[in-house]
């Protein structure tokens, strides 16, 4: 594969898909091919797959039932878009991925990370992210955020305790693969945030070009 594979991580609100979009506009005025991509979803089944997740229901989804879900649309995204956007060399932009399911389902929900590790091999082979951008922020801030927006969804309505979870669990990876993470400060004012995106650019373009 040629192209670079690069996710956009961090718990609720943190500006994952605002900055993934800005990222995207000074890659393509670099003239580089971008597909931006986003799990779970992706395709049309992915994505009836993340309303399944997302939607709250009366019936409590097992912790298994809610990670073989995210695999299944993985493995659907992964065969349908973002190995073949790879294999032509383009730039896949994703909103979330596998580091989002050992943040959730690993440190919120509690699973331990070998299961999530066995899945992550069947489904993805070798494949993983050429570069991991963490949006970190406190758990409130980026919930305050997400609740401006209007109506939880089934995992904005766990507590504190399960988001704060989630952001150790993230930093936690970030710092045990420092040359594959970037952690941004998604606290600060949008424009500070996108001048730290903008100053990745100059190596994103040396590892396009090869
Ligand atoms: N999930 C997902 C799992 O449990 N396991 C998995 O394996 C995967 C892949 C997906 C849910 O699925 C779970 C995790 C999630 O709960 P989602 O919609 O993709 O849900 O994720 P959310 O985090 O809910 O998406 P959000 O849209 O809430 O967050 P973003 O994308 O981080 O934030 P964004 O860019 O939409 O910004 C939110 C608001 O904040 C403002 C923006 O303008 C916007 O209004 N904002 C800022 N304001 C001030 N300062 C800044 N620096 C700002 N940056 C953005």
């Amino acid at each position: 594969m040629s192209g670079l594979f690069i996710t956009l991580e961090g718990p609720e609100g943190a500006g994952k898909s605002t900055n993934r979009d800005y990222l995207a506009e000074l890659l393509r005025g670099a003239g580089v091919e971008v597909v931006l991509t986003r799990e779970p979803g992706g395709t049309p089944l992915a994505e009836r797959i993340r309303e399944l997740l997302l939607t709250p229901a009366e019936e409590v989804m097992a912790s298994d039932t809610e990670l073989l879900l995210v695999f299944a649309a993985r493995a659907q995204h992964l065969q349908a878009v973002i190995r073949p956007a790879l294999a032509r060399g383009a730039v896949v932009l994703c909103d979330r991925f596998t580091d989002a399911t050992y943040a959730y389902q690993g440190g919120g929900r509690g699973l331990p990370n070998e299961r999530i590790a066995l899945l992550e091999t069947f489904v993805q082979g070798a494949l993983r992210p050429d570069l991991v951008l963490v949006f970190d922020l406190p758990v409130a801030v980026g919930l305050a955020r997400a609740a401006a927006r209007g109506r939880l969804d089934r995992f904005e309505q766990e507590d504190l305790a399960f988001f704060e979870a989630v952001r150790h669990a993230y930093l936690q990876r970030a710092e045990q693969a420092p040359e594959r993470y970037r952690v941004l400060d998604a606290a600060q004012p949008l424009e500070q945030v996108q001048r730290d995106i903008a100053a990745l650019l100059p190596q994103l373009l040396e590892r396009t070009h090869g």
